[in-house]
């Protein structure tokens, strides 16, 4: 049996049974999709979102799209992690929020948008009202910054993806190390592309799970076919002191687009996930994706489950 170290949430979170007969390791909720244009006014599209165990419910970072089509972030609340109210202020402008608690404070990261392309943002808050910016971590071009939710020997961690302007092929995984979260370096290659269904370029998705295996990641991966892009979903286990060092990793995607919602929308074919919810005792994992750029869809896995179909198909 693998086992969630740390990371779970005090609160019971959101859970479905798997299906009867059904085979593969993660599993969709079906009342997806959990939050569509409908749950703030003036949105075009909510979707790639990440959420957190905050007091007694959750808290989360939500991407909007507004009707003008400004790419936007604001804060939601819940009681149970599937009936989310919005605020409508907003945060900050950018897209892609990832939300990561480290001791006692909520982090942020986030595509933030400069005049010479994107970086990564970090602020952070203890309480989802006020928020401090910190400096961003590292120059322009790069997306999909994900933090560790602890130091590891003394660093804070991050995972990023350097890339250029636009959507072309340039996309692997690297991490970079801070001991203020002010200067970053000490950077390490992770991952690139290998398997067909993530060989356009490959990202980093919910903050990483502490088990007693390694760092588990869910990441993206793209295939480019000539319809255009499909994202799905595949996962890694980084090693727990170096996590630069990859010790297994799934040949195949775990959850890719083949719903109605996930194959439809504003951008076709996308399942983009950026957060995930953890229950330590029974080892529940609850994954919160944005589908077809348009809105949010939660899927279910087990530690044990995904662990054991990653070292079973393992990338040889
Ligand atoms: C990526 C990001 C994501 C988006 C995806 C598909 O580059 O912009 O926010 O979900 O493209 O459009």
């Amino acid at each position: 049996m693998s086992k969630i170290i740390a990371g779970g949430s005090h609160n019971s979170i959101p859970w479905q049974d798997k299906p009867e007969g059904y085979k593969y390791p993660v599993w969709r909720y079906d009342g997806n999709p959990i939050i569509t244009r409908d749950n703030l006014f003036m949105a075009n599209s909510i979707f790639n979102s990440a959420v957190v165990a905050f007091g007694k419910g959750f808290a989360g970072v939500f991407r909007v799209d507004l009707r003008t089509r400004d790419q936007v972030i604001v804060t939601g609340f819940s009681d149970d992690g599937i009936n989310w109210k919005l605020n409508e202020k907003v945060i900050f402008e950018g897209y892609d929020p990832r939300i990561c608690k480290i001791d006692d404070k909520y982090y942020l990261s986030w595509v933030k948008l400069t005049p010479k392309g994107t970086v990564i943002g970090i602020a952070y808050t203890r309480d989802f009202e006020s928020w401090t910016e910190l400096e961003e971590a590292c120059y322009p071009v790069a997306r999909n910054g994900v933090l560790f939710p602890r130091k590891i020997n003394d660093e804070y961690m991050l995972l990023l993806r350097p890339c250029d302007r636009g959507h072309t092929p340039y996309g692997d995984i690297f991490i970079q190390r801070s001991k203020d979260l002010e200067y970053w370096g000490k950077y390490r290659f992770v991952m690139s592309p290998v398997k067909n269904w993530e060989m356009t370029k490959i990202g980093a998705g919910p903050t990483p799970i502490e088990t007693d295996e390694g760092w588990l990641l869910f990441y993206h991966g793209v295939i480019t076919s000539c319809n255009g892009f499909t994202y799905s979903m595949g996962a890694a286990i980084l090693d727990r002191d170096e996590p630069w060092k990859v010790l297994y990793r799934a040949d195949s995607y775990l959850l890719a687009p083949h719903e109605p919602y996930e194959v439809s929308g504003d951008v076709p074919n996308v399942v983009f996930p950026c957060a995930a919810l953890l229950e330590e005792e029974s080892g529940k994992i609850a994954i919160y994706y944005g589908a077809a750029d348009t809105s949010v869809g939660l899927a279910f896995t087990t530690v044990d489950e995904t662990v054991k179909y990653i070292k079973e198909h393992n990338l040889t």
